[in-house]
């Protein structure tokens, strides 16, 4: 019914918000935040791990968790509910990507420029000044599948170290992003929220802007979250499956 319902206002929305978290890729074998951390990193919260103080105490075990992490993305896929997300894309008169995510997938399933609140694992910088390397080496992808230290590599200009392009626990978010997501929750008629728990601020605020303008909140989640006060549906179920039933529905003939 649910289903059904969401197909509807989807079918029908002029402007469009899609809002992941972690759940969105976990069904492409890419591990949620929280469960990122076995081997090695079992021992740690990951709260503790993401933050510059770590990175600056023990280099070679951040940076080598983000490089295990890189080369987890780089042998996972897209699943249907990133294709789902691209297919929305190409049939709603204007859409917002805005991710917690740091891998690509949803570029690679063909969204075209999703906002990542919480930076990317492609786009690693300096920790002096900030500046992008143009290029980093590729860790034997060995080493980084198994998991293990690695020695960050040095910046080309200055010498100083290069770290993860993420946003760290402790570190604003991308000004330009951010902006621009509230804006889009702010003037939206409908956000999907997917995979997400809700919990790390401020993106979480990102949905309950959103439902506090007035638009229609559609979650999509297997579990309950924080979230399912402010979601009008609530689709109990996993992204890959749940999002490509709405896209069907919303849009007879289309298969993301
Ligand atoms: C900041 C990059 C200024 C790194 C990440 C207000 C209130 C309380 C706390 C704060 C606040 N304001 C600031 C804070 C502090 C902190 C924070 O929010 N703490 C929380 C934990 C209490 N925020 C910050 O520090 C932010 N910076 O505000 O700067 C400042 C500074 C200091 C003090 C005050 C203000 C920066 C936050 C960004 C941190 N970086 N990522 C990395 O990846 O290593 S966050 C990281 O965790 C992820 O990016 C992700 O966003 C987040 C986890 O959230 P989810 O994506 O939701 O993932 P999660 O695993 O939690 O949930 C997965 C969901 O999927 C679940 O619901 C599950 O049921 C569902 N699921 C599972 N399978 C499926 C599924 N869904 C669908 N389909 C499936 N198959």
């Amino acid at each position: 019914m649910e289903t059904r319902q969401a197909a509807g206002v989807l079918s029908e929305a002029r402007r469009v918000v899609v809002f992941t978290g972690a759940g969105m890729s976990a069904e492409s074998g890419v591990p949620t935040f929280r469960d990122a951390l076995t081997g090695l990193w079992a021992r740690f919260d990951a709260e503790r791990l993401a933050t510059p103080e770590a990175f600056h105490a023990d280099p070679d075990l951040v940076w080598g968790w983000y490089e295990w992490r890189r080369a987890r993305v780089r042998r996972a896929e897209p699943n249907p509910g990133h294709l789902a997300v691209a297919a929305i894309e190409a049939r709603v008169p204007a859409i917002t990507v805005v991710t917690q995510n740091v891998d690509d997938l949803h570029e690679r399933a063909g969204s075209q420029a999703p906002i990542h609140l919480h930076g990317s694992l492609f786009a690693p910088r300096c920790a002096g000044t900030g500046a992008h390397p143009a290029t980093f080496p590729d860790v034997e992808a060995a080493m980084a599948a198994e998991g293990g230290r690695i020695p960050p590599p040095r910046c080309a200009s200055c010498g100083a170290l290069v770290r993860p392009g993420v946003v760290w626990f402790g570190e604003t978010l991308p000004e330009a992003g951010l902006t621009a997501a509230v804006e889009a929750a702010a003037s939206c008629d409908v956000l999907l929220t997917v995979g997400t728990s809700g919990v790390v601020h401020p993106a979480a605020e990102i949905p309950r802007i959103a439902a506090g303008a007035g638009a229609t909140v559609i979650q999509i989640n297997p579990e309950p979250t924080p979230l399912d006060r402010v979601a009008t549906l609530n689709l109990r179920g996993p992204a890959a499956k749940v999002l490509p039933a709405v896209v069907a529905a919303a849009w007879p003939g289309v298969s993301a």
